[in-house]
């Protein structure tokens, strides 16, 4: 493939309601998107960088940044290039996984629609559609938090993720149970909230039958992940933490993750994350697909991944409408708790042109 340019693209897009974390609140999901152009096709890919550097060291002017300046020119200079040929390209330069992931994946989409094949079959995709969860933000009451879980519920989600804190950790969970029953599939993501010194605390979440508690440490503090789950019953499951299948490989051999996070931003790509898949699949290690708060254009690509076999468990891959008053592109939607997984060239999915023009609030063009 001959690269044209790229193009950086900033878009603005405000969330249906909003959504809490133990690092913050986010009230509009402010998107970079890159786009590809070849001599065939264009391909898109969305960056999962936030606004600040809070669930991650990455952030969004960041991620434009070394894209600019080091990532696209380093992409010029390569012969050959497809996309197994831009990990290598842009290995010199450490770190930015999500700026490096969201390149790859425009490459990637470029290269599959210009030979009209489909992410999904590329990584290898076993199902033609996906049992979804909802991640469940903190909110200001029991009472406001157990009205979001019975929409989500009655909306069909398959499984309700809490987000926690300290303060907000024991109660809720309590409450949704007393509410909705042991038979939900319910589990919980602290976001690097809580020391191992919390093991106590931690442990009165095991009457609860939670399916795992996500992210409890520092996403540094594999020993201290590998300690706690000796200390409580839950399944510790790693999302900060896993940045590579190498990571991914000595955090299961430590005893620290019994499950397995995916998110292909934070790890620089679909083709790294499918390696995820594949170390845990090999150490009988179940994973899911984590989530980002993504348009539909990086949840196309989610769901393409949470179709291979080792994705066992309901994903972060919610509705477009749980995000999104109107998607960048034709909305996901819910049916029995699932999304089809698109069958279409590359992502399957475009972005729709009015409303890409509307939520868009920056371009810049990298020749090549
Ligand atoms: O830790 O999984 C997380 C959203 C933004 C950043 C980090 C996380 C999340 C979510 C929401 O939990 C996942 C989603 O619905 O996209
Ligand atoms: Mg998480």
């Amino acid at each position: 493939m001959r690269l044209e340019g790229v193009e950086l693209r900033r878009v603005s897009m405000p969330l249906v309601t909003p959504f809490r974390t133990s690092f913050g609140t986010e009230t509009t999901r402010d998107v970079l998107l890159v786009r590809v152009v070849t001599g065939e096709a264009q391909g898109w890919g969305e960056c999962v960088a936030m606004a600040d550097p809070r669930y991650s060291s990455e952030y969004t002017e960041a991620a434009a940044d070394v894209l600019r300046r080091h990532l696209v020119p380093a992409l010029a200079a390569t012969p050959r290039l497809d996309a197994y040929a831009v990990g290598p390209a842009l290995a010199p330069f450490r770190g930015h996984r999500m700026a490096k992931a969201a390149l790859e994946t425009a490459v990637l989409d470029a290269e599959l629609r210009a030979g009209d094949r489909s992410l999904a079959r590329e990584l290898g995709a076993v199902h033609e559609r996906v049992p979804c969860g909802v991640s469940v933000g903190i909110m200001s009451s029991i009472g406001e938090l157990l009205d979001a879980v019975a929409g989500y519920l009655a909306a069909g989600y398959l499984r309700i993720k809490l987000k926690i804190e300290p303060g907000w950790d024991v109660a809720p969970v309590r409450a949704v149970r007393e509410r909705f029953g042991d038979e939900v599939l319910l589990q919980v993501d602290a976001n690097a909230a809580y020391t191992v010194a919390d093991a106590r605390h931690l442990a009165r979440l095991d009457p609860f039958g939670l399916v795992l508690i996500e992210q409890p440490l520092d996403e540094e503090d594999i020993l201290g992940h590998a300690r706690l789950a000796q200390l409580i019953t839950t399944p510790v499951c790693l999302d900060e933490s896993i940045t590579s299948a190498r990571t991914a490989a000595a955090a299961i051999s430590l005893g620290a993750a019994a499950i397995v996070n995916v998110k292909p931003g934070r790890v620089g790509g679909y083709l790294e994350a499918r390696r995820i898949h594949d170390v845990c699949a090999a150490h009988g290690v179940p994973v899911w697909c984590g989530g980002m708060l993504e348009t539909g254009l990086g949840r196309a690509a989610n769901v393409a991944l949470a179709a291979l076999p080792g994705f066992t468990l309901p994903g972060d891959t919610s509705a477009s409408d749980r995000y999104f008053g109107t998607d960048l592109t034709e909305p996901f939607v819910l049916r029995d708790g699932h999304l089809s997984v698109p069958a279409g060239p590359g992502l399957g999915v475009e972005p729709l042109p009015e409303v890409l023009r509307a939520v868009t609030t920056a371009t810049e063009w990298l020749p090549l």
